[in-house]
């Protein structure tokens, strides 16, 4: 018999799947998925599995802790919360009075349920923006060329799957990396007879499922776009109606794709012409085709006019806030309003990397990382002398690893806020523990496709030494800075804040707790083509929310940020440097996501590393014969900026001219299987990617898009 059955959210991954946790002596005995939560549907995978191992882990921190020996020596006092928070704030305090208010910088890795929280803290002790945060390699270069070409956000969020005739998956594998998000719908699509378009230079288990597989070279996706775009226009499959309508700029664009012709685009991509045309077709004459992109596209010194290309090619297909098209979904306004951040545009520019990388500054309310660890070191434009760190392990996330441990270890101050003692966390002076998933309640809405609830997850399990979760930190931090800010009492009566503030849900926290979803936009209050009726502008006016209320196929916004106004192809810088490429004859591809692993998390669970136990690197056989490489054999992978390890898996599924190192640098150990931890450094994909090249606005790297070698270990 269970002492209780606890319904809840997994936030192993942005999928939030709904489960139900079943719980005897604080230990979780069993895990279910919930066949009633609106978008998972009783989906489940490996990792909310394994959330008992997490919850156990012996190596979980219980208490703060202060470093009482040498920076970096592993010698630890534990103190309270309240000593731990104190101590925090007085060198918050201490360091902005002294160097400025940008002197203080607080990192966050990827979005985990408090984006809004974070910032809203930040600027009560004067930060502004976000911190420092991912932003310029994940969402933000998917987000902003829809926003300016459409005047909208359309992320996975906005891709209509469950209506739609055509599914394009451009970069982005949802069966691996949103499981519970987009990975039911996707199923029933298919078996209900819609068409898939896969874009992947890897034959990946979405890839197995596709009707078109397109098998790009990394890096060259806009190209693609204008191609799929000149066969559109040549052939006059294009929506006219909607184009005439609703559209800005549609003959500069015809002109500029007479450029791509698919026999050049094909040079250009690798993939045979007649698949270009094939998928030119599909796409138009199945209609309503709709399309998500993520990191493949933008992850490249090209990704935002990469983002660029592939919205005016949707542009022009005309399934825009249609049913099985691209929706435009209200919740983006209300995630990131200034009315919760208190995030002040006017104050972006102070951000670092802001004289190179505008867009990122202005636009994505970040500093650029490169900018900020070469401010610690230098004291230039501005010194930085603290950070903090929550949910963010900087050297396994940001590119240029070395670097950045060591620009933190000349820091006057350093907290960590993370389930282990990791190796960043060890050059830290204060280290917090954090509760997990399933040791924590709140209320979020962070992104989710149709019917896009708010959900209120409960806590089933105490977290190991009552650790305070993340909301708990931010909360208290605030109100120490900025009271009126935080009127508060507690975590939950943030929450019913911001409920019933922003959504009009204005319940006890019981009732919230009870209900547990709560459909916002979408599902039977969905309304499609807005745009048509008036309801797309603030201003009631027909129209998208652009300057010129058209989908702006030709965009001077863009133009304002330095960038070619119309979308163009320029390869990934380092196709063209001859001297690099044959040193480095390999173009290296970081960071796919694998089923086990949450980022750099879980490589010590158990449940986790028994499926990808080592880490390893994707090569086709072709090109491992070549090397006299055998599956299995260790390598050393080289690019000019550094070397790792990895194992070599010999793949058909890539081509041979290009090799994969997956996201997660396997950090810690996993005692139970007797396998090693990799630590910060040597089997880290981030070793090998340079700041440079990097997109000229956004300063996004080249993770998709660098070049490498291999080295089998013996021959060293
Ligand atoms: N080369 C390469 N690099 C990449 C990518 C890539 O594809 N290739 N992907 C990039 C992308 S898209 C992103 S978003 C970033 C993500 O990068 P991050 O989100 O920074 O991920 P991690 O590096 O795992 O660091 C997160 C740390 O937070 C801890 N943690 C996990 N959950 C919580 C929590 O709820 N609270 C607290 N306090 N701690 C928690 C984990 O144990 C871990 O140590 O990585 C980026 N880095
Ligand atoms: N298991 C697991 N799930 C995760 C995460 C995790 O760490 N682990 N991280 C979460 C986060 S923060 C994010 S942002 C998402 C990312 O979600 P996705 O972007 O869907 O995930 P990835 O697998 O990183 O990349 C998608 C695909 O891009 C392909 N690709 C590489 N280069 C190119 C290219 O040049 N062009 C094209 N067209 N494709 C290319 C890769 O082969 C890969 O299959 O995943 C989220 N989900
Ligand atoms: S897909 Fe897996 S990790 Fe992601 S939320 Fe669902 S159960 Fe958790
Ligand atoms: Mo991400």
């Amino acid at each position: 018999m269970v002492d209780k059955v606890v319904r809840t959210i997994c936030f192993d991954c942005h999928a939030k799947c709904g489960v139900l946790l079943h719980v005897k002596d604080n230990q979780i005995v069993k895990v279910e998925g919930d066949p009633n939560h609106p978008v998972s549907q009783g989906m489940v995978c490996c990792k909310g599995l394994s959330a008992q191992q997490i919850h156990a882990h012996p190596d979980r921190l219980k208490y703060p802790l202060r470093r009482v020996g040498p920076r970096g020596a592993d010698q630890w006092e534990e103190i309270s919360w309240t000593e731990a928070m104190d101590e925090i704030e007085q060198n918050i305090r201490k360091i902005t009075e002294k160097y400025g208010e940008g002197a203080f910088i607080i990192g966050q890795g990827t979005g985990r349920g408090w984006n809004h929280w974070h910032m809203r803290a930040n600027a009560s002790f004067g930060l502004p923006g976000w911190g420092i945060c991912p932003v310029h390699v994940c969402l933000m270069p998917n987000l902003l060329p829809t926003m300016f070409t459409y005047g909208y956000f359309a992320f996975i969020d906005a891709a209509d799957v469950r209506n739609a005739n055509t599914i394009v998956e451009w970069g982005i594998n949802p069966l691996t990396a949103w499981p519970g998000l987009q990975g039911p719908h996707l199923l029933e699509a298919k078996a209900r007879g819609a068409k898939l378009i896969v874009i992947d230079p890897r034959f990946t288990d979405l890839a197995s499922k596709a009707d078109i597989w397109l098998q790009i070279k990394p890096g060259t996706d806009g190209a693609l776009a204008l191609g799929l775009m000149n066969v559109l226009i040549e052939e006059e499959l294009y929506d006219k109606e909607f184009v005439e309508k609703w559209t800005l700029g549609f003959d500069k664009l015809a002109e500029r794709v007479k450029e791509y012709p698919p026999d050049r685009v094909s040079e250009i991509t690798w993939i045979p012409k007649e698949q270009i045309i094939a998928a030119a077709r599909l796409m138009a004459n199945n209609r309503p085709t709709t399309v998500t992109t993520s990191l493949g596209v933008c992850m490249h010194s090209n990704g935002m006019q990469n983002g660029r290309a592939i919205a005016d090619l949707f542009g022009i297909l005309g399934d825009l806030d249609a049913k099985g098209g691209i929706l435009s979904n209200k919740f983006w306004d209300l995630m990131l309003t200034p009315e919760i951040t208190k995030m002040d545009p006017s104050r972006l520019g102070a951000l670092l990397g802001d004289e190179t990388k505008p867009l990122l500054t202005r636009l994505g309310g970040n500093p650029w990382p490169d900018a900020t660890w070469r401010a610690i070191t230098t004291g230039k434009p501005f010194p930085v002398k603290g950070m903090g760190f929550v949910a963010d392990d900087a050297p396994m996330c940001y590119e240029n690893s070395r670097d950045i441990i060591a620009a933190l270890s000349e820091l006057d101050f350093m907290f960590v806020k993370d389930y282990f003692l990791t190796d960043t966390a060890k050059l830290a002076d204060i280290v917090l523990p954090t509760a997990h998933w399933s040791e924590r309640e709140s209320a979020d809405e962070e992104l989710y496709s149709d019917p896009c609830p708010v959900v209120i997850p409960q806590k089933a399990v105490e977290p190991p030494g009552g650790a305070w979760c993340d909301w708990e930190f931010w909360l208290d931090l605030g109100k120490r800075f900025k009271p009126d800010w935080w009127p508060w009492n507690n975590v939950r009566e943030m929450w019913q804040w911001r409920m019933k503030t922003f959504y009009d849900i204005d319940l006890s926290w019981e009732e919230l707790a009870e209900k547990g979803y709560f459909i916002t936009f979408g599902g039977d209050k969905r309304e499609y083509k807005k745009y048509e009726k008036g309801l797309e502008r603030p201003d009631g006016e027909p129209g998208f929310r652009t300057g010129s209320g058209r989908i702006e196929l030709y965009s001077e916004a863009w133009a304002g940020f330095g960038y070619d106004p119309l979308p163009d192809y320029i390869p990934p810088s380092s196709y063209e440097n001859e001297v690099l490429i044959e040193k480095y004859p390999f173009i290296l591809m970081t960071g796919a996501r694998i089923y086990p692993f949450y980022h750099s998390a879980w490589t010590q669970i158990p449940m986790q590393r028994e499926i990808e136990p080592d880490p390893f690197i994707e090569i086709h056989p072709d090109a491992a014969r070549g090397l006299k490489i055998s599956d299995g054999d260790w390598l050393f992978v080289e690019s000019p900026n550094g070397r790792i390890k990895a194992k070599a898996r010999l793949t058909k599924g890539i081509d041979p001219r290009a090799v994969h190192l997956p996201r997660p640098g396997w950090r810690d150990a996993c005692k139970e299987l007797g396998l090693e931890g990799y630590g910060n450094l040597s089997a880290n994909p981030n070793v090998l990617i340079g700041a440079e090249p990097s997109d000229p606005q956004f300063g996004t790297p080249a993770m998709r898009s660098a070049r490498c070698r291999l080295i089998k270990m013996e021959a060293v």
